[in-house]
């Protein structure tokens, strides 16, 4: 096993905590079987959090109840959310129902489908926390590698209404996602009994011993729905599709969303446009970005290690080179194409097999029973006759997939019967919006998202009405904090917590992810909120140009400044 040299690469200070906390974990073991057995707190420690977290799973605690067990002098309310990797985000009908069973038996918020398409359990205690695991497993599916720094969950477009267009690139979400599963058998061991085959260290080939710098993530778009906002992806691959033939992927590299409130040296980029590759070199050209990474990414501060730090230290041009030399060919110029969307589509679609996609809007993507309101028991019950799939969408939302003409109506009674329909009825900003779980359950969260929204929405949805807009289609999300898990930079309304019932205001991305959003007011409460969008809402329905999209509409209108070079994604590559 190498031990990482006391310096970064390209800095002469020192390698972070982190970085020694792998180098010395055995390929992610630490000490964390030992930290589960232990009965005498529900926590682990911090160092094995810090490598639990490779194997799909945050430590967190009840912030709802922290300062009341302060009082009382107990510990937190441990508790670990797990994280599941499901390329492409499909699920298959028997799969649900063990993962639905998992988070009745084992979790406590019910299934919350996440912004990268995949399913996210809360509230598991440290006792629950291998069965858990091994019912993951016995579903047919894993939970590696679906945090930390590493490759994680790979997403794709969803394209309900073209479904071999999505079967390609589903392949490749989860070709990708196979290629850069890391090699130890740590998963085996420490969660499924998996016997200790030697007490050598296995190769991470691709990773080495120190895995990424940073987390790094893969997405596949296809246009026209950016779906995924593929310019927020460490690589975006947009695929180009022909005639139902894939030709290759333009690729757009160093995207990432995660800023600090304050701190100008930290900041949303959008991926840069570099080139086309032929599918036969993708995988190829995803390695050599990967190991570049891997390679030149800062390694002493965490806050600078994404691939775009590393891009804009050492210059677009030098990466690709960089990745080109590795890759061993030359990327192609990119291939034109053009998107006109980024939020998701509702009700039924026909795909061009003859069979339906039915489209759902989950608010917040949380489905479980509250009240009256069942909406993890109507998704069960749906699975329960489904002969098709669930494909969940980057939007937090779900599509109930392959559903023959004959058996549309079973599934629309249950639909309407659970209340899963809000979507026919709902305002145009609604459709499109999306929250972070936030609190109580995120450690980072300075202010609520996901429980907020809903009441922000009915107020934002009252003011609309009066300006005759409810159905407009707005893009709005909310993050409980600037590190933009909701993608909120790529909204035509974006708030970002500051603290505890403040946010700030950002404005006029456009309606297709390829414009980042600008700081309209900072720090503010809900009624400044309310009042300023009031404002912005009625000069909209007096002034705007037909189909004429809200962040555009700022912008032409001078409300905005024109964007500048960096709100926009950079193309090294000239188009074919
Ligand atoms: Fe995220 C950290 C939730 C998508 C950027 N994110 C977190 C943590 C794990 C908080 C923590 O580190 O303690 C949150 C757990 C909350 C909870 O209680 O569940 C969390 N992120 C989420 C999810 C569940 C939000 C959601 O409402 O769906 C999404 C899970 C995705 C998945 O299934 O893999 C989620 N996070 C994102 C995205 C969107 C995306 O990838 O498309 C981003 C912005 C894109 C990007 O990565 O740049 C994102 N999350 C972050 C960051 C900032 C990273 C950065 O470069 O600065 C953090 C904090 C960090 O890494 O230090 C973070
Ligand atoms: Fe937590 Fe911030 Fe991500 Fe929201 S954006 S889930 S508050 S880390």
């Amino acid at each position: 096993m190498t031990t990482p040299s006391a310096d970064a690469p390209g800095t002469d200070k020192p390698l972070s905590h982190l970085e020694h906390i792998k180098a010395e974990s055995r390929h992610l073991r630490g000490t964390i079987a030992e930290g589960l057995a232990d009965p005498v707190t529900g926590a682990i420690s911090d160092d094995d959090n810090k490598l639990l977290k490779f194997h799909g799973s945050y430590q967190q605690d009840d912030r709802d109840i922290r300062d009341e067990r302060r009082r009382q002098k107990l510990e937190p309310a441990y508790a670990f959310m797990i994280r599941a990797r499901l390329p492409g985000g499909v699920v298959q009908p028997q799969q649900w129902l063990a993962f639905d069973d998992i988070a009745r038996t084992y979790a406590s918020r019910g299934l919350r489908i996440t912004t990268r398409q995949t399913f996210q359990w809360h509230g598991i205690i440290k006792h629950n926390l291998k069965p858990t695991m091994q019912a993951i497993h016995n579903a047919m599916a894993t939970t590696i590698a679906a945090c930390g720094d590493i490759n994680r969950q790979v997403v794709c477009s969803v394209n309900p209404h073209l479904s071999s267009e999505h079967a390609i690139v589903w392949e490749w979400a989860k070709k990708l996602s196979d290629h850069f599963i890391p090699r130890t058998r740590a998963y085996h061991e420490i969660w499924l009994d998996g016997e200790k085959i030697t007490d050598e260290p296995e190769e991470e080939p691709i990773y080495g011993d120190t895995y990424l710098p940073r987390k790094f993530k893969i997405g596949i778009a296809v246009p026209p729905t950016n779906d995924i906002d593929v310019f927020a992806q460490d690589l975006g691959l947009i695929a180009i599709i022909e005639h139902g033939k894939l030709l290759g992927f333009n690729v757009a590299t160093g995207g990432g969303m995660g800023a600090t409130h304050g701190d100008d040296t930290t900041y949303a980029r959008l991926g840069s446009l570099i080139g086309f590759v032929p599918p036969e070199q993708a995988i190829a050209l995803a390695e050599a970005v990967v190991t570049v990474q891997r390679d030149y990414g800062n390694r002493s501060e965490r806050q600078h290690a994404r691939l775009k730090y590393t891009i804009d230290h050492n210059g677009l041009e030098w990466f690709r080179d960089k990745v080109e030399e590795r890759a061993g060919f030359t990327l192609e110029p990119a291939r034109p194409y053009a998107f006109v969307r980024n939020g998701d589509r509702f009700g039924w679609e026909q795909g061009e097999d003859g069979n339906w996609h039915l489209g759902l809007y989950i608010e917040s993507g949380r489905l479980w029973d509250q009240d009256d309101q069942k909406l993890q028991t109507g998704i069960r019950e749906i699975a329960k006759i489904l002969k098709g799939e669930f494909r969940m969408t980057c939007n937090q939302n779900l599509v109930i997939s392959n559903v023959a003409t004959r058996d549309r109506a079973k599934i629309d009674k249950l639909v309407a019967q659970f209340g899963l329909d809000g979507y026919k009825a709902q305002s145009g900003i609604r459709r499109h919006s999306i929250a972070c779980v936030a609190l109580p359950t995120c450690g980072l969260a300075m202010a609520e998202s996901e429980r907020y929204a809903p009441a922000l929405l009915s107020k934002l949805e009252t003011i609309l009405d009066s300006h005759g807009l409810l159905d407009a289609p707005i893009l709005l999300r909310i993050s409980g904090c600037p590190n933009g898990c909701a993608r909120p930079y790529l909204a035509e309304i974006a708030l970002i917590g500051r603290a505890l019932g403040r946010y700030d205001l950002r404005l006029g991305a456009n309606f297709t992810g390829e414009r980042l959003n600008v700081v309209y007011r900072e720090n503010i409460a809900e009624p400044d909120i309310l009042q300023t969008l009031d404002e912005l809402f009625g000069a909209y329905a007096r002034n705007r140009e037909p189909d004429e999209k809200f962040g555009d509409y700022l912008i032409r209108s001078n409300v905005l400044p024109a964007p500048s070079a960096n709100l926009i994604p950079i193309r090294l590559d000239t188009v074919a």
